[in-house]
């Protein structure tokens, strides 16, 4: 390679970062109802693998990891579901939240490898909505593996129909949620610690081993999977946070837009989408100044001339029925601009970021310009049903608030 180009030289993207330091120990999500036997389970796997019990390190209230040198997993028990408890709103929240910490917080003892999903082997009975507990809380680790562990199974009879049923429970939910499958990898049952049927009869404990080894075998499965969702989950946090940046930048703009300035000449406009595309852009880690500088400048004066101008203003004017004051359409412009200013550094800063464009050697002032061209038509449409909804009279305030929130709607788009 010629020295005389200038590297570009960029840190990894954190989700590379975090992949690359996620080659130990593997993380098993342990969920179920309360009183299911989690915690009995884990207390067992740890003493046949001698280890105190009773150790684990609380992350929350809810929640506490379990670790030691022998076990090459981790396990995370969690409070369980309770049906009719208000509670289940925060530990549903709660375990959503830790599910997104590891990524976050670059914590691999945090990140989610794989579900054991505990159903009490004696209650003969699978909700389906109990199983979209298992979604609703770990949605975002797209499909993480899930080993369906039956506690307390002290009937022979009773593991077999417990199977059968367990099959049936899981085809039923995931015909009916084509997009949001559980990825059931097997049904294991369990007694994690001796039961005494009567005087002369116990169940011993079983099934432990099974779990641990069919565990540690799924791993180097479950590693691949998860490095997937910990690189969707670090987009979507991104995302969200750019998106709210950009929804704040929104409305500021329309505020400002307010003021009796010719928008044309945008110059009031400058600092409030300089400093979101600032924001923006070190939301994604881009350190690349000059380039960045660039694409930053690319799009304030793109927004401000080619799209910022009469053109819009005039799209906006031949809205039926839209009835405002010079006033409010200047906000509306502001507004627009400023919004499709965001969105498009959120695309283009996180491409940069996905190393999917290279930020040297590209006509940004054609590219900026054709993505304008793209956004706009559906921002005017989106002031053209407000304004249908409001009867043509909408204040700057509706506009700052729809545009606001259009900002989310955006996000979904540009990233799946
Ligand atoms: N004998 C026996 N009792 C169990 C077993 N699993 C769970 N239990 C009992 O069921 C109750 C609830 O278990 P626990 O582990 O606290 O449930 P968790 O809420 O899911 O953590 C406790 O009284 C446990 O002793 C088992 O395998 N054998
Ligand atoms: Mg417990």
């Amino acid at each position: 390679m010629a020295g005389d180009r200038k590297k570009v030289k960029r840190e990894a993207p954190k989700y590379e970062q975090i992949i690359a330091m996620n080659d130990d120990k593997i993380n098993v999500l342990i969920l179920g109802t309360s009183g299911c036997g989690k915690s009995t389970l884990i207390n067992s796997i740890l003493e046949a693998n001698e280890a105190p019990t009773g150790v684990g390190e609380a992350v929350t209230k809810e929640i506490a990891i379990y670790q030691n040198d022998a076990l090459p997993f981790r396990m995370i028990d969690s409070v369980g579901y309770e049906y009719g408890l208000f509670k289940q709103n925060r530990i549903k929240r709660d375990i959503a939240k830790f599910c997104k910490e590891g990524v976050k917080t670059a914590d691999v003892e945090k990140l989610i490898h794989m579900i054991w999903f505990c159903i009490d082997g004696t209650i003969k009975r699978i909700d389906q909505e109990v199983l979209g507990y298992i979604k609703s809380v770990t949605n975002d680790w797209k499909n993480v593996p899930v080993f369906v562990v039956f506690t307390k199974s002290y009937s022979a009879v009773e593991v077999e129909e417990n199977i059968s049923m367990a099959k049936a429970a899981f085809e039923k939910y995931n015909e009916s949620h084509k997009r949001k499958q559980i990825n059931v990898k097997d049904i294991i049952p369990v007694v994690a610690k001796e039961y005494q049927i009567n005087d002369s009869v116990t169940v011993p404990p079983m099934g432990l081993d099974e779990l641990v080894s069919r565990t540690i075998e799924l791993a180097p499965e479950a590693k691949q999977i998860s490095k997937d969702a910990i690189k969707d989950i670090d987009l979507k946090m991104k995302n969200t946070m750019a998106n709210a940046l950009i929804g704040g930048a929104t409305t500021a703009a329309t505020a400002v837009g307010a003021i009796p300035i010719p928008i044309p000449d945008a110059a009031i406009l400058v600092p409030i989408q300089s400093g979101m595309l600032a924001s923006v852009a070190k939301i994604y880690g881009i350190r690349d100044k000059d380039d960045a500088n660039e694409i930053k400048d690319t799009i304030i004066k793109v927004g401000g001339t080619t799209m910022g101008g009469k053109a819009l203003l005039n799209a906006l004017k031949a809205i039926p029925g839209l009835n405002v004051a010079a006033a409010v359409l200047n906000a509306a412009v502001a507004g627009s601009i400023t919004l499709a200013a965001g969105e498009i550094s959120n695309v283009l800063f996180q491409k940069a970021y996905t190393n999917e464009i290279e930020l040297k050697n590209i006509d940004w002032n054609k590219e900026i310009t054709k993505m304008f061209n793209e956004y706009m038509p559906g921002i005017i449409d989106a002031l053209k049903s407000i304004s249908q909804d409001k009867d043509g009279k909408i204040d700057i305030k509706t506009i700052g608030e729809a545009l606001a929130s259009l900002a989310k709607t955006f996000s979904s788009k540009g990233n799946k």
